[in-house]
């Protein structure tokens, strides 16, 4: 039984809008049927996710997990849900509609193997009632100097790795995006590395910050936000936080991810949040809250120093954060 809780983002009740009646599954099919909503009308968050197709909506929203607070405002859903960066779909910020149009989610295997007890095939289904979700509120930080807060929903990546019985032997996890250039056509692009990579030590998967994000604003994550499952790596830079993921290898060597490849003097393995250390091309130093034109002054590992900075210690600071 689900029990509807009143979130930050949710319009108050007596704002009779689309949205409102678009959370009220009866209405919306009696509207519908009545003819008396019209596709230009709903809201473009409503129009943003489709929970109601999805078997697992049920889960949504987790319990929230009140270890981790923010300093700032959430971010409005119909901000978070419409900016976005996902080079599968083009390299436009505007590339919403083009990925809730084609990214197909179901069915979707995910494959767990290299330096594992036995390689496993699970569907995402399966995974996400066997792991289980709740709720925590994380800030997100774009190397492009943008930031956002939102909710998140999804279990511990610790949760994950536990799951997949890795050898001794494992360093860390390479991760890899699916590669279908019918289904993306960003992937049409030849001249980068596809398919999208990323990898962490296998201490940054088993940090309690390191979260697999299957849901935001309480609902099954939206095509555009990297469904039905992507990483979120708050004390890291955004391209860290790898988008629908198809395979976890457990391995010796150090990935190379796919920004690497495509401009290592610019992009490298850590990619720790630090304002002190400039990228080429963007001053670290401030980021702003997108949907609005308020900066803020951009915090050492964006804010988590006391959860990761453990992690860090001894080693060469520069390397850390680019
Ligand atoms: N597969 C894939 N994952 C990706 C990206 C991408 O282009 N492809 N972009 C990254 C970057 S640069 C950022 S800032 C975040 C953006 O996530 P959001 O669109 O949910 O804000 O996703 C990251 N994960
Ligand atoms: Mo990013």
């Amino acid at each position: 039984m689900q029990i509807l809780r009143r979130r930050g983002w949710e319009l108050p009740e007596s704002e009779a809008t689309p949205e409102a009646v678009f959370r009220d599954r009866r209405r919306l099919i009696q509207a519908a049927a009545a003819g008396s909503i019209a596709a230009a009308a709903w809201p473009v968050a409503a129009r943003a996710a489709t929970p109601e197709a999805d078997p697992t909506a049920d889960l949504y929203p987790g319990p929230r997990n009140e270890a981790y607070t923010l300093d700032r405002p959430l971010t409005p859903e119909e901000v978070a849900t419409t900016y976005n960066n996902f080079y599968e779909f083009g390299s436009s910020k505007g590339i919403w509609k083009r990925a809730r149009d084609n990214l197909r989610i179901r069915p979707w295997t995910v494959h767990l193997d290299g330096d594992v007890e036995k390689p496993i095939e699970i569907g995402f289904d399966d995974l996400v009632r066997k792991m289980g979700v709740e709720e925590r509120l994380y800030r997100h930080r774009c190397v492009e100097a943008w930031a956002m807060a939102v909710p998140w929903s999804g279990f511990p990546m610790a949760k994950l790795v536990e799951f997949a019985k890795p050898l001794a032997k494992a360093k860390y996890v390479r991760m890899e995006t699916f590669n279908d250039p019918d289904m993306a056509s960003g992937q049409k692009e030849f001249w980068y590395p596809w398919p999208y990579v990323e990898g962490v030590t296998m201490e940054e998967a088993t940090n309690e910050l390191a979260f697999i994000v299957t849901g935001l604003y309480g609902k099954p994550v939206p095509a555009q936000n990297g469904a039905p499952l992507r990483l979120a790596l708050p004390w890291k830079y955004g391209f860290k936080s790898i988008k629908s993921i198809v395979r976890f290898t457990f391995t010796e060597k150090q990935p190379k991810s796919f920004w690497e490849k495509v401009q290592g003097r610019e992009y490298g393995f850590w990619a720790n949040v630090n304002p002190e250390v400039p990228h080429r091309r963007w001053s670290q130093a401030t980021e702003r809250m997108i949907g609005t034109d308020e900066r803020r002054k951009t915090l050492l590992y964006n804010g988590y120093g006391e959860f990761v900075a453990h992690l860090y210690e001894g080693m060469d600071r520069r390397k850390l954060f680019y």
